[in-house]
């Protein structure tokens, strides 16, 4: 059955610099602000990239963990942290990600052509970040940027077992230059192949750049959930730099209702992904 959308914001990423996109949140301050606002426009889960004093990315220790007290304390968002971090980020620094104890972490299910850089994710890598999750208790979210990390995926659960919490939850990361395209075709062949995961994997869509809204349509009208944020997006509408993650998050809570399939709470949301009250 289709219930309400599940709205995920990434408001920042790892690839945008301060400088050309300057509404990016890249201080805790701009963090936490766009937090509460798309929290009350009806995001439920944010997930974070952080940045450091001069505004690169970071996976820094201590500040990932002044981030998750500060969003938990400021909102009642759930929290998922990325374990993706940047293209250059070493495997230690990412699997370290999990001591700053999100709620969730992404953990991408494969490696993938990311415009001019690979972005790398060896098996060994993949089993250490699923077990390291399982034992620490926190709730993954697949990052699927290729239809093969699917297959990747079947096998991981297959031979290591569910995730902390028991469901599964994967996010199509659709459009990026190496990996699957932002269509509606590839995201029902995507959808498709969820049949081989245990019953009741939910999934979620966002299209980069330019197939943000194809993505958006196409994830809401197969029963799917929303990822949205200026990660992905930085173009509004041709010729229109987004403004905020606030508008991205408005439009996607207009989509929703148009389907109607309003935003899920953020009580029905840990409910969903099997993440505790
Ligand atoms: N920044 C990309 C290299 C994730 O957050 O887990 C990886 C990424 C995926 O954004
Ligand atoms: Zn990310």
């Amino acid at each position: 059955m289709t219930t309400g959308t599940l709205i995920t914001v990434a408001p920042t990423g790892a690839e945008s610099a301060k400088a050309e996109v300057p509404a990016l949140p890249v201080t805790l301050d701009e963090l936490l602000l766009t937090a509460k606002e798309c929290e009350a426009l009806g995001a439920a889960v944010i997930h974070v990239h952080i940045r450091d004093d001069e505004a690169r990315p970071t996976l820094d220790q201590g500040r990932l963990r002044d981030t998750v007290a500060a969003l938990r304390e400021s909102t009642d968002l759930i929290v998922q942290l990325s374990s993706g971090g940047a293209v250059t980020d070493p495997e230690s620094a990412r699997l370290a990600v999990l001591d700053a104890a999100p709620d969730m972490a992404s953990c991408t299910m494969g490696t993938v052509n990311f415009g001019d850089d690979v972005f790398l994710n060896r098996w060994e890598f993949i089993v250490d970040l699923h077990t390291r999750m399982q034992e620490r208790g926190v709730v993954p979210e697949y990052e699927i940027f290729d239809l093969g990390h699917l297959t990747a995926l079947q096998r991981l659960l297959g031979k290591y077992g569910l995730p902390h919490g028991g469901h599964v939850h994967v996010d199509f990361v659709m459009g990026v230059p190496g990996g699957m395209p932002g269509t509606t075709a590839t995201l029902v062949a995507a959808q498709q192949m969820l049949r081989d995961l245990p019953e009741g994997t939910t999934f979620a869509a966002t299209g980069i750049g330019r197939s943000t809204i194809p993505v958006m349509l196409a994830s809401l009208s197969a029963g799917g959930h929303l990822r949205v944020g200026m990660e992905d997006t930085v173009t509004y509408a041709k010729g229109r730099p987004v403004e905020s993650n606030m508008q991205l998050v408005a439009r996607a809570v207009g989509f929703a209702q148009l389907a109607q399939r309003p935003p899920l709470t953020t009580a029905e949301a840990r409910t969903l992904l099997g993440l505790p009250a």
